[in-house]
């Protein structure tokens, strides 16, 4: 009798373990998709960003360093903000002696690395400050990748002094 009750209890607990495997199955499985569907913004990990600060409401330069955590490339497509009126893409260059600011389309950061902006001589171009903007605050700015997906990113307001 005892060992039929323990089959029985042993039955019901296999059951159990059934029905519970069932909605497991389906989260895991809802997970793995979730990996797969990740968004640009999703693999990006912010290490900097901060902007340099000037007086007297001239274009000023943010600087960013992004790490592309996941396996496909990201690409920055472009800023947004409320804290200035104009946002851009902006690359530094030297030709020749000369150097020159071109807008950037794109800004694409391949699998597993990181680009530090400022290194490449890539900038946020940002017009019009607002007169709200401290010198020692923060200004919030959205970054746009290609998939549609954005991340904001508290970015650092410094004087040239501090930096
Ligand atoms: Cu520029």
């Amino acid at each position: 009798m005892q060992k039929r009750t323990f089959l029985t209890v042993l039955a019901f607990l296999y059951g159990a373990a059934l029905l519970l495997t069932i909605p497991h199955a389906g989260v895991s499985f809802a997970a793995a998709t979730q990996v797969a569907q990740a968004t640009q913004a999703q693999a990006v990990q912010i290490k900097a960003a901060w902007i340099r600060w000037l007086p007297g409401g001239v274009p000023l330069a943010g600087y960013a360093t992004l790490a592309n955590t996941s396996d496909q490339p990201v690409v920055l497509k472009s800023v947004s903000s409320d804290a200035f009126g104009d946002l851009s893409l902006h690359q530094t260059q030297e030709t020749g002696g000369t150097v020159r600011m071109s807008p950037l389309e794109r800004i694409p950061i391949a699998p597993h690395a990181t680009l530090d902006f400022e290194a490449h001589g890539i900038h946020l171009m940002l017009m019009q400050p607002r007169e709200s903007l401290d010198p020692h605050g923060h200004a919030l700015i959205t970054l746009h990748f290609a998939d549609g997906s954005t991340l904001a990113v508290q970015f650092q307001v410094r004087s040239t002094a501090g930096a």
